[in-house]
């Protein structure tokens, strides 16, 4: 039996190379490896508010944007289809001390940009916890800013586990699994902060379906620093962030990364930067045209029919272990 991988992605804004480099390149990578379940978290992102018409359309533009990555349409499943993640979400929510969502940093930036914070705000660990352990997923691949939502889903599994010991351990304890290069992209007009779907900038973000052009004029206008060219081994937090990017989709290794730009200035830096992430992208974006509605409808049905197999069992062996009526 092949061990089971987990992960998901919020269909907010446009998946941007953060997204792609620190998640979404290593989910196709290693999905024959693994008995793999990718979801869009349609349900994670209504915890902040979503406008109906445009969030539609986000889910249907991340399908296509996965499935021309190369996700295997089996794998892809939408949370909101298998209403067991939100079943699961409840009962972990009732074992879970609200002390430690408190303590979540993403829930401490995010919850600093709401006028009044909604209570899925604070919850959203505890359906994330829902995902990977509805699954009983051993492997979760995330970018660097969810490790510690991870750690948490540990911690609620342990939690769970010992305090229902009676019919054996309910919850296989899950793994972070985070790429060697790329795990934290920074914003280009901001390298102190992480690159993300939400922040409004225009030139913040390099999104995966980005025309060639913008993506150069993003680039040439990244934030460097005051040196004329590339100190390898003491580069600033822009210049790093610009390498980290050129390694990542270029999978370079580290001495052929210092050959080629020690010293380098950084005009010519960024161009080469550039040139490797439209390069990088072009048989994505190739792929996503050539993605039918139908090849989107068709996944969400086979992978929600096999999510759906698997959530129903765990939920069952959950509400035993709690003592629930399972009929
Ligand atoms: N900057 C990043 N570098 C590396 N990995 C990243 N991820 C996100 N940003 C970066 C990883 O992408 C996966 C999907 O992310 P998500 O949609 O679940 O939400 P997020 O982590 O909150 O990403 P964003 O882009 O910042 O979205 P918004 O603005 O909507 O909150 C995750 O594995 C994540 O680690």
């Amino acid at each position: 039996m092949k061990k089971r991988v987990l992960s998901g992605i919020q269909p907010t804004g446009s998946p941007h190379i953060g997204n792609y480099l620190g998640a979404l390149k290593n989910w196709a990578k290693i999905q024959y490896d693994y008995d793999s379940i990718y979801c869009i978290v349609d349900l994670h992102a209504v915890t902040t508010y979503q406008n109906p018409a445009e969030l539609s359309a986000k889910i249907q533009e991340l399908a296509g944007i996965l499935l021309a990555i190369g996700i295997d349409k089996n794998s892809l499943v939408l949370q909101s289809r298998v209403p067991e993640h939100a079943e699961l979400a409840w009962l972990l929510t009732c074992v879970t001390p609200v002390g430690w969502l408190e303590r979540m940093t993403q829930y401490k930036a995010k919850s600093e940009a709401q006028e009044s914070i909604g209570d899925g705000l604070l919850q959203y660990p505890v359906l994330m916890a829902a995902d990977i352990l509805l699954y009983q997923a051993d492997v979760v691949p995330v970018g660097d800013d969810q490790r510690q939502h991870v750690e948490l889903t540990r911690d609620i599994a342990q939690r769970f586990n010992s305090l229902y010991p009676e019919h054996g351990e309910t919850f296989t304890m899950p793994a972070t699994h985070l790429p060697t290069v790329g795990a934290r992209i920074m914003g280009l007009d901001d390298p102190e902060k992480k690159m993300s779907k939400s922040e409004p900038g225009a030139g913040h973000s390099i999104g995966l379906l980005d025309p060639p052009d913008p993506i150069r004029k993003k680039i040439m206008r990244a934030t460097t620093d005051s040196k004329p060219a590339v100190a390898f081994d003491d580069p600033g937090a822009g210049v790093r962030n610009l390498l980290t990017i050129y390694q990542a989709f270029t999978e370079s290794t580290n001495e052929e990364m210092r050959a080629r730009f020690s010293g380098m200035r950084y005009g010519d830096l960024k161009k080469q930067v550039a040139e490797a992430v439209v390069a990088g992208l072009e048989p994505i974006q190739k792929s996503y045209r050539e993605i039918t509605v139908e090849q989107i409808t068709e996944a969400f049905n086979l992978g929600s029919a096999r999510a759906e197999h698997i959530a129903h069992h765990t939920v069952e062996k959950v509400k035993r272990a709690m003592g629930l009526y399972t009929g």
